[in-house]
């Protein structure tokens, strides 16, 4: 076949796009090489529906291998009995999760999405509430914090079957353990979906949520750096207390429906590649190296956050415990829509987001939500943050002017010259 120069072309352009812009979008993180090789590898040939040593197509034997390493290694990291390291994204983590332990139109309670929720923690465009009866619990709107009152109140009212935490746009710990207690009396499971701060709670940076938790789900490319994709994991199995059972109508461990549900419950054959790279990342997530990389997360976030208090930006919560902030930008008379598409311009990549209570659209917004794991994957330290908190003030304080823009954007381009990113691409 003749090489597809006009893929190829893109692709190279979309390297370039990462390596000269600053890079806020708190979802996203660059993997290693070693990673994006074992993605783009013969792996991605084989079918594999089943798990190690029990598949349903022949000639699995290295595959069961790769799969087994990302497996174990996961296990290690968190110091689980369980792990599932098929799902394809997070949401279908998330999916799968439902799947093994609710009946269509029983209640789950989730943080709203406008609070800094996640669509599959029940809004009522996903299947999450469309299946199931979802309800919400909020933050305070003094503090920002989230309303741990009101979710015991909606718990005790409702009485779900499943409550869940964690969130997209949260920049603080969560009380894991408090959840649980309500939980416990109400007779609920808890998830935990922590996409966001996985990385931070490998290194015990932040609150453990595997002991309180029965459930505990997550992305691999944010914070924990990996490719893109989803991983489900308990610290112990336990029996299914709702009943719940196997085709065959066999009650069984949670372990077995976990795994049920995502194969043959909402997904087909793996992605080997994929789970290749997964434990190509969770071997790195287990060197010190990483154990540094995540500290400097949270020194970088602190000093993100104080630069833009100190220029009067008001961070939801006032500050934050984790990789992200939340800035509602309506002291600075600007629009979430807005900044965004003034600061791409800057080649500074964020992304518009709504603040709690926020009165405008989730297409325009009033706030904007800046990250910090990318940049810290580019060896930027704290005092690297006054330059991206005065970059984005002045685009933010002058975003119609495109002389401004343009000279930011030309510091911008000069000041990544100094982070190499994938250098061995040329
Ligand atoms: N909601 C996405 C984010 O946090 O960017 C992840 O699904």
């Amino acid at each position: 076949m003749q090489r597809d120069t006009q893929i190829f072309n893109l692709i190279n352009q979309e390297l370039h796009r990462q390596r000269s812009g600053i890079e806020l979008i708190a979802s996203e993180n660059f993997t290693s090489l070693q990673v994006i090789q074992a993605m783009g590898s013969v792996l991605t040939n084989k079918y594999a529906e089943g798990y190690p040593g029990r598949r349903y197509y022949a000639g699995c034997e290295i595959v069961d291998q790769t799969e087994q390493l990302a497996i174990n290694r996961l296990k290690q990291i968190f110091n689980i009995e369980y792990a599932n390291v098929q799902p394809h994204s997070g949401a279908q983590a998330n999916a799968a999760v439902h799947l093994a332990v609710l009946k269509p139109g029983d209640k789950i309670l989730g943080l709203d999405l406008s609070m800094g929720g996640h669509l599959t923690h029940g809004s009522p465009v996903n299947y999450s509430g469309k299946l199931y009866e979802a309800h919400h619990y909020g933050v305070v709107k003094e503090t920002g914090l989230v309303d741990y009152e009101m979710l015991e109140q909606k718990a005790r009212e409702l009485k779900p079957q499943l409550i869940i935490c964690g969130a997209s746009a949260y920049s603080r710990d969560w009380d894991y353990e408090r959840i649980r207690k309500v939980a416990d009396e109400v007779g609920a499971l808890v998830m935990a979906d922590i996409a966001h701060p996985a990385g931070l709670i490998a290194k015990g940076l932040l609150n453990d949520p595997f002991d309180h938790c029965h459930f505990v789900t997550s992305t691999t490319h944010k914070t924990l750096r990996g490719p893109r994709g989803g991983i489900i994991m308990m610290r112990k199995d336990f029996e299914n207390p709702f009943g719940i059972t196997d085709n065959k109508g066999n009650v069984r461990m949670m372990s077995a429906l976990l795994d049920l549900a995502v194969f043959p419950g909402i997904q087909g054959g793996p992605l080997e590649h994929v789970i290749a790279a997964k434990a190509i990342a969770f071997g790195e997530i287990l060197s010190d190296e990483y154990t540094d990389y995540a500290k400097q997360i949270l020194k970088n976030s602190q000093a993100l956050a104080k630069a833009f208090v100190d220029k009067d930006y008001n961070l939801i919560s006032n500050g934050t415990d984790n990789h992200l902030m939340l800035i509602d930008l309506r002291n600075k008379n600007i629009s979430g829509k807005k900044a965004e598409q003034a600061l791409v311009k800057a080649e500074i990549t964020a992304n518009k987001n709504m603040v709690p209570f926020d009165d405008k659209s989730a297409f325009i917004t009033s706030g904007v939500r800046f990250g910090v794991a990318a940049i810290t994957t580019r060896g930027m330290k704290e005092n690297d943050m006054q330059f991206i908190a005065d970059a984005v003030d002045k685009i933010i304080t002058n975003a119609d002017d495109e002389s401004v823009i343009l000279s930011v954007k030309k510091s911008v381009n000069e000041f990544m010259e100094q982070f190499p990113l994938y250098p061995e691409l040329g």
